[in-house]
């Protein structure tokens, strides 16, 4: 029987009463004047939510994927753009508790997982997006030192994060001649380009970052040379299920909306949820929620039981964001002309929706992600 346990009702509906209390009354004004505060960041650091599956040991809550997601599907139903801060600062401490050595988690990881630290993966490039490998930031070896040139693009907290995990090439072309270093905000060299204007996601700042003759110690590189291509792709594994579950928020919250609407809202003396063609609406929007959560859920427990879970976490990432972007689209619909202001969040929730068909891989590299697998499986028989 599929049911959640005591304490993980128990955490989401902690998690509720503080995005209730400090999240929803400034959701859609940061939406609107595409304003962070970093102090409201620090207090979720507070509450544990930036470092739910990170061990005790390094100032997490040792919790699961599983409730990694519920809690982040519950910040999504306030904010999707804090809910992907969030799940971002988890990205630096995926990779350290990998690839890490002992003397960089315990450097990092409590501060991260406290919310002391805000942190920020840097793969994306101008010219470097579904073809990460391609990457042309460089890392050059200089005694003890590395020096790193090069930009940045699309960075999740570029601009307000204190440490980055850049990936750039140290070796030749290739996934092989890429290495992960840590980058703290301040070094010498470090800047920040233009902050993008976005469709959503309005209240995470989004920016170019610099690199400029930016001098690391040799100690901040992460795993030995030529494995950042690995670090990256395995922490976008993990990724992709924190952004299926931010999508289930959001399809969730805009079902729950529309419903909600669809029962009070009358014409022709009728509540038009009992027209069918609403009805038929919400119960579809609905149902390919609650799936887009199983997949989510399933991809979660398969890697807290240390099972693969690289092909489960792509499906996950597609449908749910496929499908938040179809319920929040259909939510809108119900309310027509409501749907479509200011006034209501559900514009919100659907400009939100679009860039997570795109972010931790696009949904056309997901469904490559998922046909290697297919290939990979249907050639070993
Ligand atoms: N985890 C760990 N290692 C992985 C991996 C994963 N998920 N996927 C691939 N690798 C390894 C491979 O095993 C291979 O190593 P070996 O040569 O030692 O076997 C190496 O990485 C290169 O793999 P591959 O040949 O599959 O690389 P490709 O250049 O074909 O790229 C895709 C693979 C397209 C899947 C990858 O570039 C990708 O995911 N792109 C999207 C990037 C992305 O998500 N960007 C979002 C940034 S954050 S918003």
């Amino acid at each position: 029987m599929y049911t959640l346990q005591d304490d993980q009702v128990a955490l989401v509906d902690a998690v509720r009463e503080f995005c209730l209390d400090r999240l929803a009354p400034v959701a859609a004004a940061d939406d609107a004047n595409e304003h962070f505060r970093m102090d409201l960041f620090r207090a979720m650091g507070e509450q544990g939510f930036c470092g739910i599956p990170t061990p005790e040991a390094y100032g997490g809550l040792g919790l699961g994927y599983m409730e990694y997601a519920l809690v982040l599907e519950e910040i999504a139903r306030h904010s999707a753009a804090w809910a992907v801060t969030v799940a971002v600062t988890g990205l630096p401490q995926i990779i350290l508790r990998t690839y890490g050595d002992e003397a960089q988690r315990e450097r990092w990881m409590p501060g991260l997982a406290s919310g002391e630290i805000l942190g920020a993966f840097a793969l994306s490039e101008p010219g470097s997006g579904s073809d990460a490998a391609a990457l042309k930031t460089t890392a050059v070896r200089d005694g003890d030192d590395y020096v790193l040139n090069g930009t940045k693009f699309w960075i999740t907290s570029g601009g307000v994060a204190d440490l980055y995990v850049v990936m750039a090439r140290t070796g030749g072309p290739g996934a092989g001649g890429i290495s992960a270093f840590l980058v703290p905000a301040g070094t010498p060299g470090l800047s920040f380009g233009r902050k993008e204007e976005k469709m959503g996601l309005r209240s995470s700042p989004t920016a170019e970052v610099i690199l400029e003759d930016v001098r690391v110690p040799a100690t901040h590189r992460i795993g030995p040379e030529g494995v950042g291509f690995k670090v990256a792709l395995s922490a976008l594994d993990s990724g992709r299920i924190t952004i299926a579950a931010i999508s289930v928020g959001l399809s969730a919250v805009a079902t729950a909306y529309a419903a909600r609407y669809a029962t009070e809202r009358e014409q022709f003396n009728t509540a038009i949820i009992d027209f069918q063609g609403v009805g038929f609406l919400l119960a579809d929007m609905a149902t390919r929620t609650d799936a887009a959560r199983l997949l989510v859920h399933r991809a979660a427990s398969l890697r807290d039981a240390g099972l693969p879970y690289a092909l489960e976490a792509a499906m996950a990432k597609v449908n749910a964001t496929d499908t938040a972007m179809a319920v929040t689209t259909d939510a809108v619909q119900v309310m027509g002309g409501y749907g479509y202001t200011r006034e209501h969040p559900l514009e919100r929730y659907m400009r939100d929706a679009k860039v997570m068909q795109i972010v931790e891989g696009t949904n056309q590299i997901q469904r490559l992600v998922i046909a290697r697998h297919l290939k990979k499986r249907y050639t070993e028989r």
